[in-house]
């Protein structure tokens, strides 16, 4: 069964993540049809892309793939980690990418979702980011991604509590652009990209790639990644991070000690 649909209608190309079972975990498996399917689109000249899940899911995405996380002693989240991959094939993608998103958004997913161009959501969508609820190190893309869309005392609750936060405080904090009903969401966003298709691709994705390289410019010296790095290590070295690990795994609640 393929992990991902897609669809093309006029320059437009819709990628359906089609694992509902797993609640389209973010497997290596799944991102790597994702990751091919955005190939296909740029080899087709495409002018804007949908990003979504099934019509009515509960679950747009429950974020990295748990059981694909590394045991202790070796980083989660590395710049080859398959989602790394996927958030930089979105943000490389020379055309709009919009996030269609009915149910709720985990973890990694929702990083996923943030790195897409304009999201748009249904009002009944959640948004949780949950390392700490696996005891996991978040990277630094990715903590630099939600610190460009969310006010950090909102960066700091979700990743403290790993509470979802529902799509209407989403909009209000502007991350994300619409709430549309589930009866009118896909109308919607199809609407939009149409309206994206008509104007400039050249203009569009230099513009695109513009806002990437500034938002990504951080002045970072080597002694402050390596502090950062160090960090980091500490976590993914630590028992609570094999805690967060192997309580998913045996469907119980975590027992973090700290260490
Ligand atoms: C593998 C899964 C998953 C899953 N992986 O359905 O952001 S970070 O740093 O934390 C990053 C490392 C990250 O993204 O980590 C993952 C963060 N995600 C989560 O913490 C969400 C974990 N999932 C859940 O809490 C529940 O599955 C939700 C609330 C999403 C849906 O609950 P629901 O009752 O509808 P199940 O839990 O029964 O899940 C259905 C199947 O999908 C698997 C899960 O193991 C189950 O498989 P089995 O039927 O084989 O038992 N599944 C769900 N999420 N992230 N597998």
């Amino acid at each position: 069964m393929p992990l991902v649909l897609t669809e093309q209608q006029d320059s437009t190309g819709i990628i359906f993540l089609n694992n509902t079972e797993k609640r389209n975990a973010l497997s290596e498996a799944l991102i790597g049809e994702i990751i091919d399917a955005l190939d296909g689109f740029r080899a087709l000249n495409i002018r804007a892309v949908i990003l979504r899940a099934a019509a009515g899911v509960k679950v747009w995405s429950a974020g990295h793939d748990i059981g694909e996380l590394p045991n202790s002693g070796h980083d989660p989240l590395g710049w080859n980690d398959p989602l790394r991959h996927l958030v930089r094939a979105i943000q490389e993608f020379p055309a709009p990418v919009i996030a269609l998103i009915e149910g709720g958004v985990w973890g990694g997913g929702c990083e996923v979702a943030m790195a897409c161009d304009i999201l748009v959501a249904t009002p009944e969508s959640t948004f949780a980011i949950t390392p700490a609820k696996l005891g996991v190190p978040y990277n630094l893309v990715g903590v630099l991604t939600m610190m460009n869309m969310i006010p950090l005392p909102v960066v700091k609750e979700m990743l403290f509590t790993a509470k979802p936060i529902p799509a209407g405080q989403a909009l209000n904090l502007g991350i994300i652009n619409y709430l549309k009903p589930a009866s009118e969401i896909e109308a919607f966003v199809h609407d939009m990209a149409a309206s994206i298709c008509v104007n400039s691709p050249l203009s569009i994705s230099v513009m695109k790639e513009e806002l990437r390289l500034l938002t990504s410019a951080h002045a970072l010296s080597p002694e402050l990644f390596e502090r950062i790095q160090g960090l980091r290590q500490i976590v993914y070295d630590g028992k609570d991070y094999q805690e967060g690990i192997d309580a998913f795994r045996q469907k119980r609640k975590p027992n973090f000690s700290g260490k």
